[in-house]
């Protein structure tokens, strides 16, 4: 269960992201709420304690990040992505074009799966790490936890959800892969993953820094 991918190095968990987004640090709304919009019949605005009423689960996971760190061992708590979507479709109605799905965090940041990759287990709207509320550092108060995909695909602060016909990069923009599976190291589309090893191990360093320096 938590073994490193290929190209991953063990660390600790700490708040990290694209460093546009490092200065970011969304209020957490008292009452959250997630518009679904996209490719729906009736777009809607839902209460996220609607969400996180479903059934709940658990998953155990790492969150591997493209830049070549793993933070492993991870016991995250909320509703699999399945059952948002299954409960999701009788109230917007998402199109049979709908393929892709979109999150989008109060951050800005956005970030695409296939729809079929959201879907599988594991794949949670979480609310809980480790045992506790989850916090603003880690994506209050909800994000996705795509268990076998890179990190820029689990997007913390989940404000919306948008299905999607057509692939949508995201903020990670050229950068990010369509998929991202940490499996087939695809860390982007252009170029075989291995080869940016050693570009991100360069610059893991600023980006950790420009999050590093918000938390003194
Ligand atoms: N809203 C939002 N979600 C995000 C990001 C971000 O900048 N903003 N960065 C992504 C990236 S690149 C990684 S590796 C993980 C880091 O998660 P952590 O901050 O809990 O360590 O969040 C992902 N989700
Ligand atoms: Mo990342």
């Amino acid at each position: 269960m938590d073994v490193l991918p290929p190209g991953q190095s063990a660390a600790p968990l700490a708040p990290f992201g694209l460093p546009a987004f490092a200065a970011r640090r969304p209020r957490v709304p008292a009452a959250p709420v997630v518009t679904v919009t996209g490719a729906v019949r009736r777009p809607a605005q839902v209460p996220a304690a609607e969400l996180t009423r479903l059934g709940r689960a658990e998953t155990h996971s790492g969150l591997h990040c493209v830049t070549t760190w793993s933070a492993l061992g991870l016991r995250w708590e909320g509703v699999p992505f399945a059952a948002v979507h299954a409960h999701l479709a009788g109230r917007v109605a998402p199109g049979r074009a709908a393929r892709w799905v979109t999150f989008t965090g109060l951050d800005g940041y956005r970030s695409t799966l296939l729809l079929d990759d959201a879907l599988a287990p594991g794949v949670l709207l979480a609310d809980v790490l480790d045992g506790a509320p989850l916090t603003a550092d880690h994506g209050a108060p909800l994000r996705l936890v795509a268990p076998a995909h890179y990190g820029y695909k689990s997007v913390k602060h989940v404000c919306a959800i948008e299905y999607r016909a057509g692939y949508d990069p995201g903020s990670a923009g050229w950068k990010a892969h369509p998929r991202g599976r940490v499996a087939l190291e695809e860390r982007s589309r252009y170029l075989p993953g291995r080869l940016w090893r050693p570009l991100w191990r360069t610059l893991l360093p600023r980006a950790r820094a420009a999050y590093d320096d918000l938390r003194g």
